[in-house]
């Protein structure tokens, strides 16, 4: 294996995370060609390789300082008692770990848990939760397919990772409680490198970018220089909004960042003020 770059990012090789890692990593300008077999990948514009790893791997790898980076699950890490350091909540891999019962169970809550037993392949956090709820339940650990535990007499309740719930409802489940919501996490090792701190900042300041960017819309749009001081309550911006004359007298064209999830509230309020010709982009990366 030939690693020639100074910071390695660990990401995870194949499965849920793999599509957001790269995604992530290709828009904070990182120049790099990932195959499927291949456990590593250089990148051509910065000295920085990537480790395609299992996610299980990840925080080990990150805390033995052979990765100075990696994008793993929350979950990974709470479960994990590994030291990583987290850098950064990411915005993908969102889940929640939750407690489910057959359907036809009479079970309502995690207090009537107490002295079953339930399967999970998160034994750690199921363990702590189970303690803040004062409930003594059987914890039967599984690597996989903890869904079908029930239907197996291995277990009275699951408790796994939910995203769309067709994998309980297949299995005839119903979520109970949440334990917890997951999702990705940007993390580094406990101590940071003095010599590559730089680059790392660097890397760190350009994902925070991206991330930052999706929570907005950029707006653009016409209206009479009358509403100005109605549309610049409206629209805070980063300081301001950007207005400009139009070549029409008495009209102004306005620009601005707007929360996404204000923006259809702000469009219903700017054509309220006589807004008109409203354009929508969406932001790319922004760097406050
Ligand atoms: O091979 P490797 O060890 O790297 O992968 P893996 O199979 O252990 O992990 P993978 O790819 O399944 O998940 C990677 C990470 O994605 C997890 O650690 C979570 O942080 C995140 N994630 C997000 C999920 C899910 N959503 C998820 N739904 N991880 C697993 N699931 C499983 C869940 O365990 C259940 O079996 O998907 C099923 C439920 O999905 P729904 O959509 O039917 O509800
Ligand atoms: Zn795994």
């Amino acid at each position: 294996m030939q690693l020639n770059g100074t910071i390695r990012i660990a990401v995870q090789r194949s499965g849920r995370l793999s599509e957001g890692s790269l995604a992530l990593l290709h828009q904070m300008g990182l120049d790099f060609e990932a195959y499927d077999h291949h456990l590593f990948a250089s990148c051509r514009n910065l000295p920085v390789d990537l480790l395609f790893l299992r996610d299980d791997d990840i925080p080990e790898y990150v805390q033995d300082r052979v990765a100075d980076l990696g994008i793993v699950g929350s979950n990974v890490v709470a479960e994990q008692n590994i030291q990583v350091r987290r850098l950064m909540d990411l915005d993908f891999g969102h889940c929640t770990l939750a407690l489910a019962v057959p359907e036809q169970s009479e079970t309502q809550s995690v207090a009537e848990l107490q002295g079953r037993r339930i399967a999970t392949s998160h034994p750690e956090m199921l363990g702590r939760f189970l303690e803040e709820h004062q409930v003594s339940a059987e914890i039967v650990r599984l690597k996989g397919s903890v869904e079908i535990a029930p239907a197996l007499q291995v277990a009275d309740a699951v408790c796994d990772l939910v995203s769309t719930g067709s994998t309980l409802r297949t299995n005839r489940l119903r979520v109970v409680e949440t334990v917890t919501r997951c999702k990705a996490l940007l993390v580094g090792p406990a101590q940071s490198d003095e010599k590559k701190g730089p680059l790392i900042e660097k890397l760190m300041l350009r994902a925070r970018s991206v991330q930052e960017a999706k929570r907005y819309k950029y707006i653009m749009f016409n209206a009479p220089e009358s509403a100005l001081d109605e549309i610049r309550e409206l629209l805070p911006g980063c300081k301001a909004p950007t207005v400009v004359q139009l070549a029409e007298p008495g009209y102004l064209a306005v620009h601005s960042m707007v929360l996404e999830e204000r923006f259809w509230d702000v469009v219903d309020r700017v054509r309220c003020c006589g807004g008109s010709d409203i354009l929508v982009a969406p932001v790319e990366k922004y760097i406050p």
